[in-house]
Order: C-alpha cells, then sequence, then structure tokens
C-alpha cells in the first residue's frame, strides 16, 4: 500500500518527468500515438481480463525509495509514463574515442541512423514479448502468477513508451514513422515478424513464460546496461530507469522456475521415482530442456561474436559494455586482444581478435556468468532435498542460429556433432512435440486466491508485503 507520503499521480494524459508540457509539438505527436498504442495493447495485450482490476506496480517518479505505486488499475487505464534519471552535472563520455568530452543531448548527424536503429531494434523487442505472453492469464497456475505476469505485460508496454519518446523527441519524421512501424511488426507472424528472432519464438506455457523471464529478460538487463552507457545521454538516462522494473522480471523467472523444481523434489521424494509426470509434475529432465532452448536462443541475442557494428558503436561511444565503468579497466580497447573459440574446419581453435571487434561476446561473457549464477540456485534446491540431479546450462555453441556457431551442430557439452546426430539426438536437449504436449496438459488456469496448480510450489511471500493468498486480480 502507498504511505502517507506517497507522490501521487499527475493527471497528465502522459505521465512524465521530462517536462513534456514544454513541447507542445512533441506532446502532441505522443498524444496522438497514444490511442494507435491503445488499440494496439487491446488487440494484442493480455487476453481475457482487460476490464479486471489487477493490483499493478505503477512508476510514478525515478525516486528511489518512491518510484512505485500499487494499486488495483484495469489494465487498458494503466498510467504508462515516460520517466528518465535525473540529468549529471558535467557528465563525461566513459569509453571509446570520445571518452572524457561531455555527454551529448542531442544526436550527432553522424550517429543518427546507428541510434535510431540500436533505439528501434530495443523498441522492437517490449511490445513483441507482450504478444508472445497474450494467452498466458487462460492457464495461470496462481493468482499471484497471472497477476506478476500482467505486471511484466504492462512494464514492458512502458518501455516501449521510453523508446518511443526518444524516437519522437530525436528523430523527426523518421522516428515518428519508426513508432508507429513498433504497433505494426507482430511476433511470429511470418510476413510482418519482430526483429530479433527469440520475440518470435511462441510462449505458450508458463514453462516458456519463466524461462523467457529468466533468460530473455535478463538479455534485457545487459543490453539495457550496455545502453546505459551511452554518450547519448537521453537513452542512457532512460535505459538506467528501465534496469530498475527489469529486476522484477528476472525475479520472476527465477523464482518461478525455482517453484518448479521445488515441486517436482518434494513428488521425487514422495513417490520415490524420477518419472513424476504421472504424479503431475515436470520432470527435471524436461526442465532442463526448456533451459537448454530458451538460454540458447537468448545466447543468440548478443550478435556476432565479431562485429564491426559492435566495435562502431564502442569507438563512437554508441554503446557499451555492460557495467562498463563497474566491471572493466580499458575503455578505450584499441589494443585491447580478446581470445576467442573460432571453428576452423572440423576444430575448435582460439584466436586472437581485436578487442573492440568482440564488444557482442565479451557482453555475452557476463550474461553467461550472470545466469549460472541463477542456475546454481536451483541446484541448492535439489541439493537440499537429497537429490543428485543438477541442471547446467549448455555450451555457448549449442542449438544456435545467429553468429558462428550457427554454421555448425554443436551437443550441450559444446563438441561438434554431424547433422545426423543432431536430428537423433535433438529431442533428448530441446523440448520435442511431446514433451509440449505434456506440458500443455499440465496448465490448466487456478484462479482461487492462494490456491497453486499441482505442478508448481505456492510462492515463499507475496507481492509488496501483501500475503500469498491476496486477491491480485479480482475476477
Ligand atoms: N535475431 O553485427 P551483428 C529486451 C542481426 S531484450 C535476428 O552481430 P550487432 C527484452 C543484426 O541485426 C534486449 N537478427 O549485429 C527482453 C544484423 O542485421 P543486419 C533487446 C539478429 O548489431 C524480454 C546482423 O544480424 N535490445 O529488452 O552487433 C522482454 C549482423 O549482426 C540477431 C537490444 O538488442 C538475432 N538474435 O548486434 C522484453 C539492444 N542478432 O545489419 C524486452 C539493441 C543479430 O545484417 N540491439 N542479428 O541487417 C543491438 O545492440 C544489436 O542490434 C544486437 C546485434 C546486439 C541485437
Ligand atoms: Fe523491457
Ligand atoms: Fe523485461
Amino acid at each position: 500500500m502507498p504511505g502517507p507520503s506517497a507522490p501521487v499521480l499527475t493527471n497528465e494524459k502522459i505521465p512524465n518527468n521530462v517536462d513534456l508540457s514544454s513541447d507542445r509539438r512533441l506532446q502532441r505527436a505522443l498524444e496522438k500515438w497514444q490511442p494507435e498504442y491503445i488499440n494496439w495493447w487491446n488487440d494484442m495485450g493480455p487476453e481475457g481480463f482487460q476490464d479486471k482490476d489487477v493490483y499493478l506496480r505503477t512508476a510514478i517518479s525515478v525516486d528511489v525509495d518512491g518510484w512505485a505505486h500499487f494499486d488495483y488499475v484495469k489494465m487498458p487505464e494503466y498510467r504508462w509514463g515516460i520517466f528518465l534519471t535525473p540529468q549529471e552535472n558535467d557528465k563525461k563520455i566513459g569509453f571509446g574515442d570520445n571518452i572524457g568530452k561531455p555527454v551529448w543531448n542531442e544526436v550527432p548527424g553522424e550517429y543518427r541512423n546507428s541510434l535510431r536503429r540500436l533505439i528501434v531494434t530495443q523498441g522492437d523487442t517490449e511490445p513483441a514479448s507482450v504478444e508472445q505472453q497474450r494467452l498466458l492469464g487462460l492457464t495461470c497456475p496462481s493468482l499471484y502468477d497471472m497477476r506478476n505476469l500482467f505486471q511484466v505485460n504492462v512494464e514492458e508496454g512502458r518501455h516501449l513508451w521510453a523508446m518511443v519518446y526518444l524516437l519522437h523527441s530525436y528523430f523527426g519524421s523518421d522516428g515518428r514513422e519508426e513508432a508507429d512501424e513498433l504497433l505494426e511488426r507482430r511476433s511470429g507472424n511470418a510476413d510482418h515478424p519482430r526483429i530479433l528472432n527469440t520475440f518470435n519464438e511462441p510462449i505458450d506455457d508458463w514453462m516458456s513464460f519463466f524461462m523467457f523471464t529468466m533468460f530473455t529478460d535478463r538479455d534485457g538487463k545487459y543490453q539495457l546496461a550496455s545502453l546505459a552507457e551511452s554518450a547519448f545521454d537521453p537513452l542512457a538516462r532512460t535505459c538506467k530507469f528501465m534496469l530498475t522494473e527489469e529486476a522484477h522480471h528476472m525475479f520472476v523467472g527465477q523464482t518461478g522456475v525455482n517453484r518448479i523444481v521445488r515441486r517436482a523434489a518434494e513428488l521425487t521424494k514422495e513417490f520415490d521415482t524420477d518419472d513424476i509426470a504421472q504424479y503431475g509434475g515436470v520432470p527435471l529432465q524436461l526442465i532442463q530442456k526448456y533451459i537448454n532452448f530458451w538460454f540458447s536462443s537468448s545466447v543468440d541475442l548478443f550478435g556476432n561474436e565479431r562485429s564491426s557494428n559492435a566495435a562502431a558503436y564502442f569507438a563512437n561511444g554508441l554503446k557499451g559494455r555492460a557495467f562498463e565503468s563497474r566491471n572493466y579497466d580499458d575503455h578505450d580497447c584499441k589494443d585491447a586482444i580478446y581470445k576467442m573459440d573460432t571453428l576452423a574446419g572440423d576444430k575448435i581453435v582460439e584466436e586472437e581478435v581485436a578487442g573492440r571487434n568482440a564488444m557482442n561476446e565479451q557482453v555475452r561473457d557476463a550474461y553467461i556468468a550472470d545466469n549460472q549464477n541463477g542456475v546454481n540456485m536451483w541446484n541448492r534446491e535439489l541439493e537440499k532435498a537429497g537429490i543428485d540431479f543438477r541442471f547446467e546450462l549448455p555450451n555457448r555453441r549449442f542449438n544456435r542460429t545467429v553468429g558462428q556457431w550457427s554454421e555448425a551442430r554443436f551437443n550441450p557439452e559444446g563438441s561438434l556433432i554431424t547433422e545426423a546426430e543432431w536430428d537423433k539426438k535433438k529431442y533428448d536437449w530441446v523440448p520435442s512435440p511431446d514433451d509440449k504436449a505434456f506440458v500443455k496438459t499440465l496448465m490448466q488456469q487456478v484462479i482461487e486466491p492462494g490456491k497453486v496448480a499441482g505442478w508448481i510450489a505456492p510462492p515463499n511471500k507475496g507481492i509488496n508485503n501483501q500475503p500469498p493468498e491476496f486477491e491480485y486480480v479480482k475476477l
């Protein structure tokens, strides 16, 4: 519940901390886009629950302690706002050729196309994920989970607003056109798909949803953190605030999978078998297959191992590495060397690559390490239960569709295999049609407050200090 000193939502049509009302042209342009956005939300947003009251968090400022306001709201009436972290005095560019020079508050002409492209690619993922998840409310394992789904969805909607604000403010009529197109592409549509591969994959069961929020939203964390380093300061400031919301999305994934693992461990012990499908649990092997699929797809999202695009973004200050100042010493990288595995015929050999050309791979390294921490937590759940099975992240070469490893087949350990071996084994590694059909049988909607479906353990605690049995959605 909001404390007595919590700030109240403003009456402006578009809540913001960017003094929107002082720029009438921009305000009018965004107010014209707003009904288009609402149309898109009504068509492509959560199916079946648009008129229900949902207990949601709304960003109302960027104050560390007071940014989040919790209350019941009908999703189409959610106050999607524009919030940038405060401008810092004398802020300097932190990496690349322009290091030490003041950050930019306008878009330099020579970087206009590159920046627009980065912003559009980022923006495109946000509505894509809402489209991918639109039917999940119909099969939610609890009201608590349904609420978390909708929370993630409205915040991805706000992230779209964040990018559209930049396109409208800084990119003139091309920016407005791009903003319109962000509402026109559709996840999974053969003729008009979303830009990046993972955002065209179906998310039609909750196993996939939790894996996506674990692995794919974490790509969001690393990409946003990379853009938060940008010399184009409005982009940096908007991404910095988006990261605040992102933490909850990954929490949903991390704890969601953890609860599936806990339930699986309970059933394994209760019936003294790991064949727990017959008792309505998700076998650990099957959880591993979902990990393999969503991790490998998300690993694709970092782009080519060697990228001259990424080298130019870095040199020019458009996009750094995630947590550039905190986690790296050399912020120039002109003379840096990065040692990278490369496929040479049927051998994997180490090669030296110019550091700036290896930016995508460096961010991917950090991303993989972060995921490993999450997997370790799931394994502790198994350890506590006295079960020997352990989850593993597949090797980064496994099941790739982008970059050098997409040119051959690899097993989860990362060894080169033949196409024939892949065909024979692939459904030992990623979910088969039968696996998906089984998972579908588990996806039965549970909506009684405090009750949870049989394939997943209840949450440890509720949201915003409310109890788990709170009426998170009024049906
Ligand atoms: N699928 O030189 P390369 C999030 C294309 S998630 C399809 O390596 P670059 C969220 C690439 O576009 C965060 N195509 O590219 C999470 C390029 O195309 P062209 C999203 C791909 O630029 C959950 C070509 O391959 N944000 O926020 O170095 C829920 C050559 O590639 C893919 C961003 O991605 C792919 N996976 O790196 C909601 C940040 N990967 O030029 C939200 C902005 C590459 O040949 N984007 N290609 O037509 C970027 O920084 C870069 O575009 C990338 C790619 C890192 C994605
Ligand atoms: Fe997002
Ligand atoms: Fe997210």
